[in-house]
């Protein structure tokens, strides 16, 4: 039975992706080789994660969805080499239940639904049966969709009350409360103005939603916006360009309070978090 108890301690744990997709934003294509994203994932382990996240499906802004027989070809072979070498928790990265059922067959731990059991009816039952953990995410629409004019009239409050709705959603499908972690879902149906509304709030929603929370920022494109705009430029940074203000989202989300941090550089962000803890423990000293 898996508990978020297992993951993280003084600092919050680092989740490193492992994107086994051809159109992923930032890293899309590089590791669609089963090899290479085995190898990819050790990397982020050595570096630091103490959580592996495999995705087979890109929710890219404007990202069409893949078929289950592709998603599953992509992701099993991964997962089941991670599981058997990684040493570390492998979480899967799907809205699909019948990819969370290869992925936990093939040894996954946790599964991470950006729809938060929405999409897939069978999803959080599948869930509940096999003792798994689940990360239920914040995304206004759908991946096609998210990005075309999002509104909100408070943006940190609906989130909030969202998230507190899906956990009650997932505890009446029997999840235990302790395999529960929530995530706002910076970047999904959000303005920039939206995600560093609730970066500013986090330690707001993370009192409000009383379970362990996972934030992923990681080279999303509020950061390359934000990164332009001090630097006076038009044109944002790629995305493998966005590391640096990446890390310093990073050690604010730990600040305030949250649990897990999903990232591309793990060896950055678990140095940052090292460090981090290491001022709080002198601070409390
Ligand atoms: N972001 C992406 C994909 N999956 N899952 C969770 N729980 N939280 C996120 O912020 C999140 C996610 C998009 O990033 P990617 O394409 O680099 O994986």
């Amino acid at each position: 039975m898996f508990s978020w108890d297992e993951v993280g301690g003084p600092r919050p744990a680092v989740m490193g992706v492992v994107n086994v997709t051809p159109d992923s934003f930032s890293d899309g294509g590089r590791w669609l080789d089963p090899g290479a994203a085995v190898a990819h994932g050790l990397d982020l382990v050595a570096a630091g994660a103490t959580i592996l996240d495999v995705g087979g499906e890109s929710t890219r802004p404007g990202a069409h969805t893949v078929d289950a027989a592709e998603e599953r070809a992509r992701i099993e072979p991964v997962v089941a080499r991670l599981v058997a070498e990684a040493g570390v928790p492998v979480s899967i990265d799907t809205t699909k239940a019948s990819v969370a059922a290869a992925a936990l067959d093939a040894g996954a731990r946790i599964v991470n639904d950006v729809s938060a059991g929405r999409d897939d009816g069978e999803l959080l039952p599948l869930v509940a049966a096999r003792g798994a953990g689940v990360v239920l995410m914040h995304m206004l629409g759908d991946p096609r969709t998210m990005q075309t004019d999002p509104r909100y009239d408070d943006v940190v409050a609906e989130v909030g009350g969202f998230l507190v709705a899906r956990a009650a959603a997932a505890q009446d499908a029997g999840v235990a409360t302790r395999a529960i972690a929530l995530d706002p879902g910076i970047g999904f149906g959000k303005t920039t103005a939206h995600n560093l509304e609730l970066l500013a709030h986090l330690d707001d929603l993370v009192a409000r939603v009383g379970l362990p929370v996972v934030v992923g920022t990681s080279r999303k494109r509020f950061i390359g916006r934000v990164l332009a705009d001090v630097a006076g430029e038009t044109g944002e940074p790629p995305a493998d360009q966005r590391d640096d203000g990446t890390l310093g989202t990073t050690v604010w989300a730990a600040e305030c309070g949250a649990r897990v941090i999903r990232v591309h550089d793990a060896k950055a962000a678990a140095r940052a978090l090292d460090l981090l803890g290491l001022v709080d423990t002198a601070a409390a000293a």
